[in-house]
């Protein structure tokens, strides 16, 4: 009995609560300037009220349906007995409660067309204008399976200046077809809490072919872009980037994609960036942005790159970012690009941890071309895997075109407290992990690293500093981390040990200041059987550079124990070629070249040495 009454109050309270919803069937598609609800002077009721869709032709246009409404102060469902387009002279606003459905019969035309206030929804419409839909208030919903909009040809496709507005299952700058009509800007949420898709399938929007953005975030805060396709379409077509995917600007607390795989976004095929996030200091920042579990440069399946420009950059006074989980893999530049010029646009507090940077997050190779992490200039602290106090998890940074890490210099500013820990750092083109001098608080690799009967032991020039040991791969020149062997710790003294009973050939090893800073690798082969060195006959080796730092010339040797073809190339810092000092066969014997730098400028280079199956690589200093 209880129960029932229960129910009944409930039924009473929605009938209550709920305003009757008038239906208005449109059957013109005219909007002139008899498109008005209409009322006869010479008859006794008001006709512009009546409840009746009808112009001064007689016809029910959009205007008169939504005039009529209006006038009524109700909330009306919009939907058409014709099809076709309708080119508005001006915009129409939908107001609280009401309802557009163009069941996908009709487009919309002009300039400014529709302007939405509270709890509205808008589906089943192609909308081609300069400013397509304006979401003022709060509570819409634009799209939603399988009532779809399509924004093509417009300078702003949506804008959302409300909060709380769901826009799903929608197509920006391309049609359901597959037709790219970009828009300029696919949407630019300046409100809160505004939702960009959902975590299924169905209801992620397909943002493609924008000539500038697909999604800008500006001001704001708390919006969610999940499980869209920003810049490819399902079957991974490359011809449909957007100019940036996802830009953020002067906005904090956004998540783009989630806690689960599923809730991610593929953001791919973008021209500059895949994603950017950048304050406008002094008068905004960026903070506590969120990219989880995105695909960014690979195609939906993940069986093939479809490049973005880079994969996610980060600066212009951007505070704590969080990159986690994600694949960043197949990019043009870098994976991830963190970068501070001056002091305004000063950078700080990221985290990223978690990724694949190179990898489709399993066996597959897809190589960023350049660095998989740089971060250069007036940067503060980033956290690159676990941090000195065990948060957070390692990422794979495998197979990228030029280093795995890079840790440098810009401008005169060098990052600050860049920690690194726990990564798999390996088979990167150039190197794995470059952390230079006079960047991070200059702390140096350990020293007098040694292997004897299973312990590992070496020298640091800091007490109490961690010591973190990798496996390394002997065959790979530039020091490597294939997996974390253990931690330990230097002593008052700077002495450490670890001891392991694994048959491993080759240590990486880190050290990391009670700050968070951390070194290069240092490394060392482990010569477990003296037997089989002995039978090598002769090495191969490649010397220091003399003098290091040099102004303009320097001295680079080296030997190789057999004939073979030979080449010495000079690198810069983000992996161009700039010298080619020797390529041609020579036999085996000891050389010396004289490099002349004067064209340089100052900063750090390379030099590689192959020869045959032997390669290394040395660094560099010029300094004018
Ligand atoms: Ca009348
Ligand atoms: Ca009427």
């Amino acid at each position: 009995m209880k129960c029932i009454y229960l129910l009944l109050l409930a039924l009473a309270l929605f009938v209550v609560s709920t305003k009757a919803q008038e239906v208005y069937t449109i059957n013109s598609l005219a909007d002139d300037e008899d498109a008005y609800a209409y009322d006869n002077p010479d008859s006794p009721p008001d006709e512009s009220k009546d409840g009746i869709c009808s112009d001064a032709q007689g016809r029910c246009t959009l205007r008169a349906a939504m005039d009529e409404a209006h006038n009524r102060n109700t909330s009306a469902k919009f939907i058409f007995s014709v099809s076709g387009t309708i080119n508005l002279i001006d915009g129409i606003t939908l107001e609280d409660f009401c309802e557009i459905d163009g069941a996908n019969q009709i487009e919309l035309n002009g300039t400014a067309i529709l302007v939405a206030q509270n709890n509205t929804k808008i589906k089943g419409l192609r909308i081609s204008a300069m400013f397509g839909v304006q979401l003022e208030g709060d509570n819409s919903i634009v799209g939603d399976f399988p009532y779809y909009n399509e924004f093509v040809n417009c300078y702003v496709g949506l804008s959302a200046d409300g909060n709380n507005n769901k826009i799903f299952n929608n197509y920006f700058g391309i049609t359901q077809d597959g037709t790219l009509m970009p828009n300029q800007f696919g949407m630019i949420i300046s409100g809160s809490n505004n939702e960009i898709g959902k975590s299924d399938l169905a209801n992620g929007n397909v943002i493609c072919g924008n000539s500038v953005v697909g999604v800008e975030i500006a001001l704001g805060s708390g919006n969610k872009v999940q499980h869209n396709l920003i810049g490819t379409t399902f079957d991974g077509r490359t011809d449909a980037g957007n100019g940036q995917g996802i830009t953020i600007g002067g906005s904090n607390n956004n998540i783009i994609g989630g806690d689960n795989w599923d809730d991610g976004n593929v953001i791919s095929g973008n021209s500059i960036y895949g994603i950017i996030i950048s304050g406008a200091p002094p008068d905004s920042y960026s903070a506590d942005n969120i990219i989880k579990n995105n695909n960014i440069g690979l195609n939906p399946d993940k069986t093939a790159a479809v490049p973005n420009g880079r994969g996610i950059t980060i600066t212009n006074a951007t505070m704590s970012a969080q990159i986690i989980d994600n694949i960043i893999s197949g990019n043009t530049n870098e994976g991830i690009y963190i970068f501070g010029y001056d002091d305004e646009t000063y950078t700080n507090g990221h985290i990223i941890h978690g990724n694949s940077i190179g990898t489709d997050g399993a066996q597959g190779s897809f190589p960023n071309e350049g660095d998989g992490i740089l971060i250069a200039g007036n940067v503060g602290i980033v956290k690159i895997g676990q941090d000195e106090n065990g948060n957070y998890t390692g990422n794979t940074i495998v197979g990228n075109g030029s280093v795995g890490v890079d840790i440098v210099p810009l401008q005169g500013y060098s990052p600050e407290r860049i920690t690194i820990r726990r990564n798999n750092i390996n088979t990167n083109g150039l190197t794995n992990l470059f952390v230079d001098t006079s960047a991070n608080s200059r702390i140096r690799e350990p020293f007098n690293l040694n292997y004897s009967a299973g312990l590992i032991t070496g020298k640091h020039s800091l007490p109490n500093a961690i010591i973190d040991i990798y496996s390394a791969n002997k065959f790979e020149l530039p020091a490597s981390a294939y997996f974390r062997i253990g931690t330990t710790n230097t002593d008052a003294n700077g002495n450490f040990s670890y001891s392991t009973n694994l048959n491993i050939e080759a240590i990486a090893v880190t050290a990391t200041d009670f700050m968070g800073n951390t070194s290069n690798f240092a490394r060392l082969n482990i010569v477990t059987d003296v037997e089989d060195e002995k039978q090598i006959p002769s090495e191969f080796s490649l010397e220091q550079n003399y003098p290091n730092p040099f102004n303009p010339s320097t001295r680079i040797s080296w030997q190789s124990s057999v004939g073979s073809h030979q080449t010495l190339k000079i690198f810069d810092l983000i992996g161009n070629e700039v010298a080619t000092l020797v390529d041609e066969y020579r036999e085996a014997g000891r050389y010396e070249v004289t490099f002349e730098a004067s064209r340089l400028s100052s900063g750090i280079y390379f030099y590689k040495l192959t020869a045959g199956s032997f390669v290394e690589i040395k660094k560099m200093t010029v300094l004018k």
